[in-house]
């Protein structure tokens, strides 16, 4: 592959993630394996690191102190974040939507992943403790995502998911995969279930349908699938894909 490997979207500069991190070890972490490695490899797309803890300047290099009116833990300073968010800031240009993972965020979906595969990259801060000074969000208009209704130790490895979802939309990552657009959620409904050979294992054998050849009714028969796992297992997507199809 030569030309269709970099998009118009992308205009010559790879897409560009930059974490903003405690633990800037964590990445690229999963990142650096399989497809998402190689891209990154082979520079179809960066990612850099910023170790909010190098903004600290007192001989504790503290980042961190308990919350204005009591409580549990401790919260991410204000002025140590902001010297961190204006840093990226100034090695990106500012072009970079900063996004900040936190399970009060709005929830991730494929729509978003989408939007930011397809602009510029991602500035990702990621918390730790208790989380970020409201202010210092508020000041720089960030973002606020989350990738579901659980608590992780910190926002790397929800900046992980977040940066995966995206590199592998970017063009010629995935390789000569089947196109995004039969996949997962890119129409609303759960994935079809997949079979491979043997065509019989362990007593149990794979639908007579797909080993017919007749396209027509494989077709069929992957939506009445997806349509019933979806319908059993997300009434919440079920509802929109009804709405969407009237
Ligand atoms: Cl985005 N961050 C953290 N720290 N926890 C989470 C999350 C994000 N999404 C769900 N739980």
């Amino acid at each position: 592959m030569s030309d269709g490997a970099t998009s118009k979207a992308h205009s010559g500069s790879p897409w560009q993630a930059v974490a903003l991190t405690l633990f800037p070890d964590m990445f690229p972490g999963s990142l650096g394996q399989s497809l998402a490695g190689q891209a990154l490899e082979d520079g179809r797309w960066t990612l850099e690191t910023v170790d909010i803890r190098g903004f600290a300047r007192d001989k504790h290099r503290t980042v961190d102190d308990t919350p204005c009116g009591g409580g549990a833990g401790m919260v991410m300073r204000p002025d140590i974040v902001d010297l961190a968010i204006r840093d990226v800031q100034d090695k990106t240009g500012g072009k970079l939507p900063l996004i900040y993972m936190t399970p009060r965020g709005r929830p991730l979906t494929q729509n978003r992943v989408r939007e930011l595969a397809f602009g510029p990259g991602v500035a990702v801060l990621c918390g730790r403790y208790e989380g970020v000074d409201q202010r210092v969000l508020d000041a720089h208009d960030v973002e606020e995502i989350s990738i579901g209704d659980y608590v992780l130790s910190g926002g790397e490895v929800a900046a992980l998911v977040l940066m995966d979802a995206c590199v592998r939309l970017i063009p010629g990552v995935m390789g000569s995969g089947r196109s995004h657009e039969e996949e997962s959620f890119e129409e609303g409904l759960l994935e079809y279930p997949l079979y491979t050979r043997p065509t019989e294992w362990q007593g149990r054998t794979v639908p007579e349908v797909l080993l017919s050849g007749h396209h027509g009714n494989i077709r069929a028969w992957r939506r009445e699938q997806a349509e019933a796992v979806t319908k059993d297992r997300r009434p919440d997507l079920w509802k929109a894909y009804k709405a969407a199809s009237e």
